[in-house]
């Protein structure tokens, strides 16, 4: 359930970047931070080992406009891959608002993102979330490379729902902007509804990101067609915090969140 705080009117929605280990989400969310001007979003906070694989987690903010006379700004997090993570994955999903899930495409992964779906449904349950009602935005990345699982059977296997789906190369930015903007059209009335008991519309109003002047993001088709840029990940401003267990990921998490907010409430 999104934060929210009246006395401030600021209000924080959850979206969570699941999927496999190596499967390319600390890479959306390093592309997001270098696509944003820094007025539309915070600090990159990124918890990782010394081969930069993600320990606890990942997390940038990222304004996302007004609802009603309320701030509100995206968490975007990740979990860690590495199946030994699993309580940390576990903490970071709880309160989850939306999930992108950043599947792998190469084939022989077939098996490790059918794994690690299955693995949030079940952590999702244990919360009392049920899979069915909550906003995914399914994003099939790596689509770069070769031997690659057809779109068709990720739908089948992972997506019966037929909720929106990207084809990705994180690595280019390519899908990874379009991803975040499907979650938050997805995302937003649901918020609005169990926030302020608005109706939900089909067609809601949304105030996306902004996105730095001057450059733009490669459409999929094109991509195909024109190899996109790559993004400048340097000079990157990231913030490293070291924890001791995975206990601390949710109190941290609590923490940053709370800072952001009230920073960006001026
Ligand atoms: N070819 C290709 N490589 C990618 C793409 N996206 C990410 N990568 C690479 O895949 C590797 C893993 O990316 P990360 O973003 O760190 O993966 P992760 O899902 O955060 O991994 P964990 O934190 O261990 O769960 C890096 O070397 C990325 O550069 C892509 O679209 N195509
Ligand atoms: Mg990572």
């Amino acid at each position: 359930m999104a934060f929210v705080n009246h006395a401030t009117k600021t209000l924080a929605i959850k979206v969570v970047y699941y999927g496999p280990g190596l499967s390319g989400k600390t890479t959306n969310l390093r592309y997001i931070y270098s696509r944003l001007d820094e007025n539309s979003r915070g600090e990159l906070v990124c918890l990782e080992t010394d081969t930069e694989r993600t320990l606890f987690f990942d997390l940038l903010p990222v304004k996302a406009g007004l609802i009603k006379d309320y701030k509100v700004h995206f968490q975007l997090l990740t979990v860690p891959g590495q199946v030994f993570y699993e309580a940390s994955r576990r903490s970071v999903l709880k309160g989850a608002d939306g999930i992108i899930f950043v599947a792998d495409s190469q084939a022989p992964l077939l098996d490790a993102n059918l794994e690690s779906f299955d693995e949030m449904r079940r952590y999702l349950y244990d919360y009392g979330i049920d899979l069915n009602l909550t906003p995914i935005v399914f994003q099939y990345n790596k689509r770069d490379l070769s031997n690659l699982i057809p779109v068709e059977t990720f739908n089948n296997l992972i997506n019966p729902r037929k909720l929106p789906h990207v084809e990705a190369i994180a690595i280019n930015g390519v899908g990874v902007l379009d991803s975040l903007k499907l979650m938050a059209k997805m995302v937003v009335p649901i918020i609005k509804e169990k926030v302020f008991g608005e109706p939900r519309k089909e067609e809601a109003e949304v105030q996306l990101v902004e996105e730095k002047k001057g450059k733009k993001e490669p459409r999929p088709k094109e991509a195909k067609e024109k190899e996109a840029p790559v993004p400048e990940f340097v000079p990157l401003r990231v913030t490293k915090i070291k924890l001791k267990s995975s206990k601390d990921v949710e109190e941290e998490l609590e923490k940053l969140a709370q800072e952001f907010a009230s920073l960006k409430n001026d």
